[in-house]
């Protein structure tokens, strides 16, 4: 590993005082490096080797069990000021935090060795592309990041001694609870994270970087760095169409960015760019261009299988760490969904699981790390440096009514209200309360590093500095019909909604408007093959006003925290809804 560059040594120097560990390692991101971390954590037994004919260069770890997600009420942007960080985010002072992390940091990498672990979000030789620094005492935590990002000596070549890189520190501490937190320093570009080993909270380069800090630099210079999946469509013909998706957290991301079209889509082809971020420019043709910073999936294992998403099980068979999934007695990997229980397994937490024991084997939220390159339809684009051009924008959540299956924005402002009035209905699993709707505008809500109301004023400007912006849709794959079952069968079927979408980028299919915005016409998606009859998709198009009087009182609810801030704009599409909506009531 080398590198001239001063500011960066003086930080680690710095960090390094801070936190004394007995040894410093800077990363070079080698085959080598990534082998001897995990034989030494085999060695120790953060990790367990799997069965290496079945699953090659596989690894299992599990991790505290009080350390098994992201913790977004322990998560702080620590703005100079307190409404740059809105209500949408927690907020403390960042002289205050800094003090406070520094007390935490102070000396904890003694008997530790330091990680300098240098990394590139976004493909090396792309322009769009930012370089971070993590400092960790994590040997866990290095290796997940090599496989989710560009890692080691060619982020410092890219770096060079430019001082403009995103300084990341972060300690597992005593991964005491009471004294964990993930802070973010807009102002100075910094994170500090404390006290979890948890993905979201300790790879620094994904939620942290690429998507707080990001959106913060996105606002500053006119980008946007967005929670969303990148799919390109080739058709029969070659023609390659990509769409941007955003869904809140465990909404079917990753199924849908690997989708699989149905038989009746013979010589269609769906690619995977990305699967959870993606950050985008206008490009020299007035388009929008898109880059997946990321070089790995972090999936849920829970649910996914060879029906629910091969793809993703394709990518997790080889150079994967599953993190909290149950484990066999032949060392093989397994959790809830994946078929067939085995007959005596360990669960997440190390304690003996048979089918009989009535906890899950795997946490709910116990995840892959996998290269992105395994994934069997990963797109030849995935590392093209000006990225691929977006047609589309989808937004989407989790809703038993109300949304209907897919529907049109009339406009850019219009489509900017649509991806603001984004939510989801929590399930029974979650909260014990079915149907209580929360807000996740873009679904961003735990991921937007500054206030709501700002950023919704930065996507309305974008909206004017071309005319070639995408087109934005809302789809709902989660409807019920009267009997309280999904209506749709989602999944690859929902390639159907998207030929929709790419035929109304192309001009080429009507649609019908109603008051919240255009959904197919009669005939114009395509069902056959599908299950689901004409009746049946009226019913998934229907738009019921009492609902949507219902669901207006929960958007003027939300508008209004953010005060005079909100833009008047998101105000006047609240209007016009409702006008939209009571003509039709009172006709
Ligand atoms: C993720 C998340 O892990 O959104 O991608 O929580
Ligand atoms: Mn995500």
């Amino acid at each position: 590993m080398t590198t001239t560059n001063a500011a960066l040594k003086a930080w680690v120097d710095t960090m390094t005082q801070l936190t004394t560990p007995d040894n410093v390692h800077w990363c070079d991101g080698s085959q080598g490096e990534y082998d001897t971390l995990i034989k030494q954590m085999v060695a120790d037994g953060t990790m367990t080797e799997l069965d290496q004919d079945k699953w090659s260069g596989c690894y299992y770890h599990r991790s505290s069990p009080n350390d098994v997600a992201r913790v977004e009420h322990l998560t702080f942007i620590c703005s100079e000021n307190k409404d740059d960080a809105g209500p949408n985010n927690n907020w403390e002072d960042p002289a205050k935090m800094k003090a406070k992390m520094n007390g935490l940091f102070e000396g904890c990498m003694q008997g530790r060795t330091m990680y300098v672990v240098p990394y590139c979000m976004g493909p090396v030789g792309s322009p769009y592309s930012k370089v971070g620094i993590e400092i960790t005492d994590s040997p866990y935590v290095t290796v997940n990041m090599r496989i989710m990002t560009r890692m080691g000596q060619q982020a410092l070549d890219k770096l060079g001694d430019s001082t403009d890189f995103v300084r990341g520190l972060h300690s597992t501490g005593e991964l005491d609870p009471d004294r964990r937190f993930i802070c973010h320093f807009p102002e100075t570009r910094e994170i500090m994270s404390f006290g979890s080993g948890y993905g979201g909270n300790a790879l620094l380069g994904k939620k942290c970087h690429a998507l707080r800090i990001a959106s913060i630099q996105a606002r500053d210079e006119g980008w946007l760095a967005e929670h969303m999946l990148i799919l390109g469509l080739e058709s029969p013909e070659g023609e390659t169409t990509y769409v941007c998706a955003a869904f809140p957290s465990a909404c079917g991301k990753t199924n849908l960015a690997m989708l699989i079209p149905p038989a009746e889509y013979k010589g269609w082809k769906a690619w995977c760019v990305g699967d959870d971020i993606a950050w985008l420019r206008w490009g020299p043709d007035g388009r929008l261009w898109a880059i997946n910073p990321e070089a790995g999936f972090f999936g849920v294992a829970p649910g996914t299988s060879e029906k629910t998403n091969p793809m993703a099980l394709a990518s997790l068979k080889t150079n994967s760490i599953f993190t909290n999934t149950a484990l066999t007695e032949d060392n093989q990997p397994w959790w809830e969904g994946l078929g067939p229980p085995p007959a005596k397994a360990t669960d997440w937490k190390g304690n003996a699981w048979t089918p009989a024991t009535e906890t899950a084997a795997a946490h709910p939220n116990s995840r892959f790390t996998s290269p992105a390159k395994n994934c069997p339809v990963a797109s030849p684009e995935m590392d093209a440096p000006e990225g691929v051009p977006i047609s589309a924008f989808i937004f989407g959540g989790r809703r038993a009514r109300t949304a209907p299956l897919v529907f049109e924005a009339f406009d850019w402002n219009h489509g900017v209200y649509v991806g603001a009035m984004a939510a989801s209905e929590t399930t029974a699993a979650a909260t014990g309360k079915v149907g209580v709707v929360r807000r996740d505008p873009f679904a961003m809500k735990p991921f937007c590093g500054y206030n709501f109301a700002d950023y919704f004023g930065h996507w309305l400007k974008m909206g004017t500095q071309s005319e070639k912006a995408p087109k934005i849709f809302h789809v709902n794959w989660f409807r019920t019909d009267a009997n309280g079952k999904f209506a749709w069968p989602g999944f690859g079927q929902n390639m159907r909604v998207l030929e929709w979408v790419l035929k109304r980028c192309a001009g080429e299919v009507d649609a019908v408007d109603t008051p919240i915005g255009a959904v197919p016409a009669s005939g114009g998606l395509n069902l056959q093959g599908s299950g689901v009859d004409a009746a049946q998709l009226d019913d998934l198009l229907d738009v019921d006003s009492d609902e949507w009087q219902e669901e207006l009182k929960g958007q003027k609810e939300f508008l209004e925290q953010y005060g005079d801030r909100m833009p008047k704009e998101m105000w006047n599409q609240y209007h016009a809804l409702a006008e939209r909506l009571s003509a039709v009531g009172a006709r």
